[in-house]
């Protein structure tokens, strides 16, 4: 039976949908799950896309299983894209998988069957990252080395810790954009990160998911790049969740990266074997849609446009919300210079509460807002707030 399961509850993120649509208010603001959203609050089907849409449904001529490598084609043309020649083909062996989630999970149990024990991580992280490398059995261990109340990043003291671990352990980076921060190590930090990898005898798993939303598609793969071609293995989890905004289509993508095509070929071995005993072969139209954009240079430069524009849109509304100063303890000033969809501001749950009651303002528990719920008038509004909140 059932009857010593203990009620769970539901995802913290997710949640934040169900209130704020349930919320009659009609100036409510959204600022909880990471979903981009145009200037009409609005989450697009991209064009790029709808065109791939038409042309498989035009020239699909088969739904017959794939294998639990799922479309061979999206994963190459996307490693070729992601990786270009820091790694060479050989070093790279990967498969699709559901979401990037489902990456990062076959990645754990990769970790886990390898007999690695332990991920450190820089905290906060995704709050999802725990959940899934504790239900592979792997510890993740934090490193509280970002500041919430200061905006920052203290790298000196993440590398100081990451020499502390013990050769085996795997150490997980956000590729770029870091969720829920906004804050990237830069070309030198990924330089330190990597020396301290390679000299401890580290496995660093990336997680790349927010690809094209910091600085340009190529610059956000670069520490990627840098660490990947470094160290003598490794692991990239991708999502093309946002940077294609197909969401609950679930693209994602796992690489192995090795030192030679055999151990490579025996790890890529496994990973097989994992995806079949847990979802057997990935959905696969997403990640058809992605290979008909990349295979088409037109698609592509339409998707490019388009995500150029998600890029550019996420830049405004940093420097907007960072030309309203400090408001209290929120110091926005440093907003300008994070990346991507998130920042996370020093607020207290009762606060952050108030602002949801008072001003139909939603918010993660966390104090992180998704920058791409605001928008030029929603920003002014949301300094109101918080100037409300500072008096109260
Ligand atoms: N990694 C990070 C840091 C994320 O924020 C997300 C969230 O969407 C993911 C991975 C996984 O995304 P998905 O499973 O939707 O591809
Ligand atoms: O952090 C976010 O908001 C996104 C979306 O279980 C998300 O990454 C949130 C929670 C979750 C899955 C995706």
């Amino acid at each position: 039976s059932f009857d010593t399961l203990a009620l769970q509850p539901a995802d913290p993120l997710l949640k934040i949908i169900g209130a704020f649509r349930r919320d009659t208010r009609t100036e409510k603001i959204d600022l909880g799950v990471g979903v981009f959203r145009d200037e009409d609050g609005n989450t697009p089907v991209m064009r790029a896309v709808k065109l791939a849409e038409e042309k498989l449904l035009r020239e699909q001529q088969s739904k017959s299983y794939l294998g639990p490598e799922g479309d061979i084609g999206f994963v190459e043309r996307l490693a070729d894209k992601v990786l270009g020649n820091a790694v060479p083909v050989e070093r790279r062996h990967g498969l699709q998988t559901p979401g990037g989630t489902g990456a990062l999970r076959l990645a754990a149990e990769l970790l886990a069957k390898a007999g690695v024990r332990r991920i450190w991580v820089a905290a906060p992280s995704w709050a999802n990252h725990a959940p899934v490398f504790l239900a592979a059995g792997i510890e993740p261990r934090f490193i509280e080395c970002f500041s919430i109340a200061a905006q920052h990043l203290d790298l000196a003291y993440f590398l100081e810790e990451l020499d502390g671990a013990t050769p085996g352990d795997a150490v997980l980076l956000h590729g770029c954009c870091h969720n829920p921060m906004g804050i990237d190590p830069g070309p030198l930090g990924w330089q330190a990160i990597t020396e301290v990898v390679v000299r401890r005898g580290l496995l660093p798993l990336v997680d790349l998911a927010y690809q094209g939303l910091g600085e340009g598609f190529c610059e956000d793969s670069l520490g990627t790049r840098i660490l990947l071609a470094a160290a003598p293995f490794g692991l990239l989890a991708y999502s093309c969740n946002k940077n294609f905004g197909l969401y609950r289509e679930r693209v994602g993508a796992l690489w192995v990266t090795a030192p030679d095509a055999e151990q490579g070929a025996i790890a890529h071995s496994n990973l097989l074997a994992l995806a079949r005993a847990n979802w057997s072969m990935p959905p696969d139209h997403g990640a058809a849609v992605v290979r008909v954009i990349l295979e088409d240079a037109e698609l592509t430069r339409i998707w490019r446009e388009e995500l150029d524009i998600v890029r550019e849109r996420l830049a405004g509304l940093r420097r907007a919300l960072a030309s309203e100063g400090r408001i209290g303890k929120v110091d926005l000033t440093q907003i300008a210079r994070g990346k991507g969809m998130f920042a996370t501001l020093p607020l207290s749950r009762t606060q952050i509460d108030w602002l949801r009651d008072e001003h139909a303002i939603y918010l993660a528990g966390s104090g992180r807002i998704n920058i791409a719920g605001f928008t030029l008038p929603t920003i002014a509004r949301f300094c109101d707030a918080l100037r409300a909140l500072d008096r109260a």
